[in-house]
């Protein structure tokens, strides 16, 4: 096992976790907050394994005292996390909940109080089941409600938020959520896809907006999951082109609007087939470019892509489970080829190198914007000892070999300014419920005990000494 090479990180490297407010916070019948379209999804039969829900999760809203108590006690020096907009706005439109406003307000103070920078998310999938309604994503309109929502935001927390963070990984929101359909709300419509796609950039740039108009000096940023995809046979014209399509519908649908202004032209011509775009309107893309102060980079693994052939049935495995509709919309004759081992309980292949291309990538084609890695880490089978301990020596490992490559991007150039270990503790793994373990804290979802596993030990020692041993 590999625990490190003795790399030590920039000075003020920000070291942190993360969590998200529908897979912690549970008490979604507390304190003023509405439905959203994750607590639909989940009580829908047949949407999650278990038929799990985030009713109760970790029950975060009740014990995060408790759960500041950890960060503080892991050294951290920032926490990432996000704020439920329905607990904010319960219908997603009209004056703010004050109930919802004040538990954030406590959280933030209690962040602050222990010396943790807060580095708050203002949209983690958790969308008001009103607007859903409405249309959600694929609507207009919500772009301009996240608006209100980020100037409420914006209002009540002022200063006291370290980095604004408009959206998580756009990608599942849009192709998970109105794409494949193992998301919510649970649409198998590639154009609807497309159409959240850039309603989502759009909502980034308008939130970005309304911060601003608060908080003129805000430090803004957004969170990709952007997506390092190889072609199966590199020196294959056609497994290239597949490549090259699957990475304009991941990565450059979101960097082209948000980080320069326009969309793709490849993009455009691949999927004209399935939409026509014209839910686009003059200077909505310019809308989306708004400044940002940092890149928040997620990443977890790679994906390997081939031309179909037409022969046999076409994998569309990304790892992202099956489901009725497609991720990968208007690519028909792209097929997923599952890449090299070793897997994570995801079923996602460990590839660190890959973090140290996108990096680079990232750092190439966007010099002068500053990366933190927002999210990376892993699911495993984790079990706990007759004494109650929980050794996790594969989580260990994949944290350290990506902390590795992290450093090797930053000596090749790259500007990555922090970390955050996904995540601060067990939780609500979406359609996989609570059978996927990703946190450094083990959660006993019986008594809700919390346990730190041994990455969390070890973590706790790189964040204060700065690097591995
Ligand atoms: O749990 C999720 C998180 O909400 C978003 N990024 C990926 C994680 C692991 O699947």
């Amino acid at each position: 096992m590999s625990t490190g090479t003795g790399r030590r990180f920039p000075d003020g490297f920000l070291w942190g976790s993360a969590t998200a407010s529908y897979q912690i916070e549970g008490a979604v019948k507390e304190g003023g907050r509405g439905p959203s379209s994750w607590d639909t999804f989940s009580h829908t039969p047949g949407k999650t394994l278990n038929g799990d829900t985030g009713d109760i999760a970790v029950d975060h809203y009740h014990r995060w005292q408790e759960d500041l108590g950890h960060i503080a006690d892991l050294g951290l020096r920032a926490y990432r996390f996000s704020t439920a907009w329905p607990r904010v706005q319960p219908g997603g439109r009209g004056p703010a909940n004050r109930e919802g406003l004040d538990f954030y307000s406590r959280l933030v103070d209690g962040l602050l109080e222990r010396g943790v920078k807060p580095v708050l998310t203002l949209y983690h999938w958790d969308l008001p089941q009103d607007l859903e309604d409405a249309g959600g994503w694929t609507a207009r309109d919500t772009a301009y409600r996240f608006a209100d929502y980020a100037e409420l935001m914006a209002r009540e927390l002022g200063d006291r938020v370290d980095l604004w963070t408009t959206l998580n990984e756009p990608w599942c929101s849009a192709y998970l959520g109105y794409g494949s359909g193992v998301h919510a709300p649970g649409r198998a419509d590639g154009a609807a896809a497309l159409a959240a796609v850039h309603h989502l950039n759009l909502a980034h740039g308008l939130g970005l907006q309304a911060v601003r108009s608060v908080l003129p000096s805000a430090r803004a940023s957004v969170t990709l999951n952007l997506h390092v995809i190889r072609p199966a046979d590199p020196s294959s014209d056609d497994d290239r082109d597949a490549a090259r399509r699957v990475d304009a519908l991941a990565n450059r649908a979101f960097t082209g609007p948000m980080l320069s202004g326009t969309y793709p032209d490849d993009l455009l011509a691949d999927t004209a087939h399935v939409t026509d775009w014209a839910f686009v309107r003059a200077g909505d893309a310019e809308i989306a470019h708004q400044p940002l102060d940092v890149l928040g980079v997620n990443y977890y693994s790679t994906g390997l892509v081939r031309r179909w052939d037409g022969v046999g049935p076409r994998s569309e495995d990304d790892g992202h489970g099956d489901a009725a509709g497609t991720p990968w919309v208007g690519a028909d004759d792209v097929e997923f080829v599952r890449p090299d081992g070793p897997y994570t309980a995801m079923g996602w292949n460990i590839d660190p190198g890959g973090l140290t291309d996108l990096l680079l990538r990232m750092h190439r084609e966007h010099p002068g914007l500053p990366m933190m890695i927002t999210e990376n880490g892993a699911a495993f089978a984790d079990t706990v000892s007759p004494g109650g301990a929980v050794h996790d020596p594969l989580r260990v490992d994949y944290l350290a070999r990506h902390l590795e490559a992290t450093g090797q991007a930053i000596d090749q150039g790259a500007d990555v300014r922090g970390y955050f270990a996904w995540s601060l503790l067990d939780n609500f793994e979406w359609s996989f419920g609570y059978d996927r373990r990703f946190g450094l804290i083990r959660v006993d979802y019986e008594t809700l005990e919390r346990t730190w596993k041994d990455s969390a030990h070890w973590y706790r020692d790189v964040v204060a000494r700065n690097g591995l041993d």
